[in-house]
């Protein structure tokens, strides 16, 4: 029989090879391929979770471009709305959604009348709260995802700002709202589940949130909550309302489960492993973001050719102030020194940080650790922070390659 060049066979193989050594490298299994769950999704990214969205991406695939597209930012639904498995934006033009609660006056807002107000762009890092929980896994067995690194993208939303639209309605917001409750359009999995929903802090709504139409530079994917979003820079990605459907002005914080006994960490530390009821009293909602580095190259596992390497990566806070330094060591943190920071116009953006630096043959561990402008920094063990659903890790990365 005669031989004959299958080019696309080639093309599949050679997919089906990059995936297996990202995972390899992670020590991710792959419960399904992200190319044939979501449309448009790179078949490289590693699922999770295959029922209720969680799809995250291998710093491989983060680290090459300013922005991350579309076809490779991490997915997180705990519930979905139907036809969103695609990062094609969703083709609706009569979509709204209900302003109601602590308000003179209840009303609906429509996609076309927010397409019709002045416009506002923001770049900003969206990150799972449950972003490196395999992290704390090692110290103690932590519920959910065993994300590693990749539960986060940078990213830059447009729409309108919320104070904005507030400022157009006569009459406006009622005097004691103190909270805003966003609902999306998506439904729990099981009629009796609680529907997921989360509040803010109205004072940080209106300084920071965005009804976002836009997701780098075009209308919102459909997985990712097109063709209406809201967003708070500066807050973890589970504050991120996707497929908005009703804003709630409240003088607390909802009672709904996922706001009340999900998405919080405890407010002191626990011993690992024990177990926790959250309730508002005793614990802080996934709100603002810790302050967090991720290293970009090298990566775990790396063999380096000695000579000069260059050490890579981002860092980000909450945006409140600046991040003044990343500091690296490669010396399992005996010494550390300032890598080279490039501050981000958006304050929300993740800042690129780099140094170069000549590494002798043998093993190395490589860290890196952000500081900001109040001081805060990131705990050497992580895991002083462990908690049941392990969220918020913000430890010291640390990465061991060997120089050959
Ligand atoms: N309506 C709705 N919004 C949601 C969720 C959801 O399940 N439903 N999941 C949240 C969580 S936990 C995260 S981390 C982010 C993930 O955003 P992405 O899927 O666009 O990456 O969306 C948030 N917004
Ligand atoms: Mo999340």
């Amino acid at each position: 029989m005669a031989y004959r060049f299958d080019r696309r066979r080639f093309l599949q193989l050679g997919a089906a090879c990059g995936a297996a050594s990202v995972t390899a490298r992670h020590g991710l299994g792959k419960e399904a391929d992200a190319a044939e769950l979501v449309t448009g999704k790179d078949p490289r990214l590693v699922v999770h979770n295959a029922k209720t969205l969680e799809v995250e991406t291998p710093l491989e695939l983060l680290r090459d471009q300013r922005l991350t597209p579309k076809s490779v930012l991490f997915i997180r639904s705990n519930q979905e709305l139907a036809g969103t498995r695609t990062t094609s934006p969703p083709k609706v033009e009569d979509w709204q959604f209900d302003l109601v609660g602590m308000v003179e006056t209840p009303r609906t807002i429509s996609l076309k009348q927010l397409k019709g107000m002045a416009q506002t762009e923001v770049e900003m890092v969206l990150q799972c709260s449950g972003n490196g929980r395999a992290n704390f896994a090692r110290t103690a067995a932590a519920k959910g995802a065993p994300w590693t690194e990749g539960a986060v993208g940078n990213v830059r939303f447009g729409g309108v700002k919320l104070q904005a639209l507030f400022d157009s309605l006569r009459p406006g917001l009622a005097p004691d709202a103190r909270y805003l409750t966003a609902e999306g359009k998506d439904g729990p999995p099981k009629p009796d589940d609680a529907d997921f929903e989360h509040s803010i802090p109205l004072e940080d709504a209106l300084a920071r949130s965005i009804v976002a139409l836009t997701m780098n530079g075009e209308p919102i994917p459909a997985v990712h909550g097109g063709p209406v979003r809201l967003v708070t820079p500066g807050y973890y990605g589970t504050m991120q309302l996707k497929w908005l459907g009703r804003l709630r002005l409240e003088t607390r914080e909802t009672f709904n489960h996922h706001q009340r006994r999900r998405y919080r960490t405890p407010r002191e530390p626990i011993k690992p492993g024990s177990d926790f009821t959250y309730d508002f009293d005793n614990s802080d909602a996934n709100w603002r973001m810790r302050i967090k580095s991720t290293i970009f190259a090298p990566l775990e596992g790396d063999l380096l050719k000695s000579g000069d390497t260059e050490i890579r990566g981002v860092a980000w806070n909450d945006g409140d102030v600046r991040i003044d330094a990343v500091e690296i060591s490669t010396d399992d943190g005996r010494t550390w020194r300032q890598a080279d920071l490039e501050r981000p116009e958006s304050p929300y953006a993740w800042y690129h940080w780099s140094t170069t630096t000549s590494l002798a043959k043998g093993r190395h561990r490589i860290m890196a650790r952000a500081v900001d402008g109040l001081g805060r920094t990131q705990p050497l063990d992580g895991a002083i922070g462990w908690n049941p659903a392990g969220y918020g890790w913000n430890g010291v990365q640390r990465v061991d390659v060997t120089v050959i």
